[in-house]
């Protein structure tokens, strides 16, 4: 057993040497320490052990397990240190540190981006349309198919207010109120081209990517024949306009009621380029930009026939895009009224400010 266990050690510190990331940790855990581990297959060969050497040799499995454990807890913690480190590296556009260098007043991270995006779609025929952040239950949930004790509650609990109001969870809320707004388009033979910007508030356990006020862009565009092929030539357009330059997306099943089929649009990573870190919740992706084809109850809600029209929704997370954007590594900079990091932005104000009246 003394020669296996060496053996093991031995195999394990050549392997654990060459891991570059947290995640081959993960991997080394499983392989050398889980249920099907090399540890645990020593241990079934305990069995075969005469009993006068079984106490010996289980002493030399534990010290292996206790090696290799020990071994990961310094690996991670060398990991996470060149991890930081490299994050930093890629945020060097953004310096915490900078002085003030600026003695007049800055747009909003936020608002540049929210701009550069209203732009992009303003170009493509849509219309940028404003929406308050106090709604009601039937627009936040039930006319987008979400009735009372819908699970998908759960995920959005919100501040509510005394007169059966509550302060919107998402920029979806407006959905309704859009379609209905510009729903004689159709009977005029045009589509429904409309994008929402808004800020969102939800009962929300805060960390690195997670905020309790948070800043949507949903947008919706009906007509007759529209497919998932024109949802994502708009997503396309509007992500290679935003970063001009090649990104990683990658497109995956979703659940919203409000549509069907839904996917969720993510991005991947461009704080850790993929590898994992707190920004992306250590997975290498960022959930960007949830979407789908209108259902047809939502559709029915608004009054406009589903059988003759199809739409596409989507509701893009412009704080995270802002994030992206600008390689900032937590979101919590943006509410944290830090002026001396959020008035570094204002060197990239974008040409064409719309809505000045409205700027946050
Ligand atoms: C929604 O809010 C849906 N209304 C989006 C949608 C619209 C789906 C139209 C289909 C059609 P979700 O809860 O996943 O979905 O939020 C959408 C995006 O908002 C997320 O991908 C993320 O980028 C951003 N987001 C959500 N919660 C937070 C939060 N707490 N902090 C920061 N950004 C958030």
């Amino acid at each position: 057993m003394f020669e296996k266990t060496e053996a093991l050690k031995k195999l394990f510190t050549e392997k654990v040497a060459k891991a570059t990331a947290t995640s081959d940790i993960e991997q080394l855990r499983i392989e050398f320490l889980g249920k099907k581990g090399s540890v645990q297959a020593l241990m079934q060969e305990l069995r075969n052990v005469p009993n006068e050497g079984k106490k010996e040799a289980g002493q030399k499995i534990n010290e292996a397990k206790q090696y290799i454990e020990n071994a990961i807890t310094e690996k991670i913690a060398e990991l996470k240190k060149f991890e930081e480190q490299k994050l930093i590296e890629a945020t060097e556009s953004y310096d915490e540190s900078m002085p003030v260098s600026v003695d007049y007043g800055s747009y909003h991270p936020i608002t540049l981006v929210r701009r550069e995006v209203e732009q992009i779609f303003l170009s493509m025929g849509f219309s940028v349309e404003d929406y308050s952040e106090i709604t009601d239950d039937y627009n936040c949930f039930e006319a987008l198919n979400i009735p009372k004790h819908h699970p998908a509650r759960d995920m959005q609990d919100t501040y509510y207010l005394s007169s059966n109001q509550l302060l919107k969870t998402h920029t979806s809320a407006a959905q309704n109120t859009i379609l209905r707004k510009y729903k004689s388009n159709l009977e005029n033979g045009n589509p429904i081209r409309a994008i929402f910007p808004g800020r969102c508030f939800r009962n929300e356990k805060i960390d690195a990517c997670h905020e309790n006020t948070f800043f949507q862009m949903e947008g919706i565009m009906v007509d007759e024949n529209i497919s998932i092929s024109n949802l994502i030539y708009f997503m396309k357009t509007m992500l290679s306009e935003v970063f001009q330059k090649d990104i990683t997306v990658r497109l995956r099943p979703g659940f919203f009621p409000f549509v069907e089929p839904g996917f969720e649009l993510d991005i991947q990573c461009l704080i850790c380029g993929g590898d994992g870190c707190p920004s992306c919740k250590d997975s290498g992706w960022l959930e960007l930009c949830p979407c789908g084809m209108i259902h047809p109850n939502v559709l029915t809600a608004a009054g406009i026939d589903p059988e003759k029209y199809t739409g596409f929704a989507f509701g893009l997370g412009m704080t995270r895009l802002a994030m992206m954007r600008y390689g900032v590594k937590d979101i919590r900079v943006f509410n944290s009224g830090n002026l001396k990091s959020l008035s570094q932005f204002t060197e990239k104000s974008f040409t064409n400010p719309s809505n000045e009246s409205k700027e946050a």
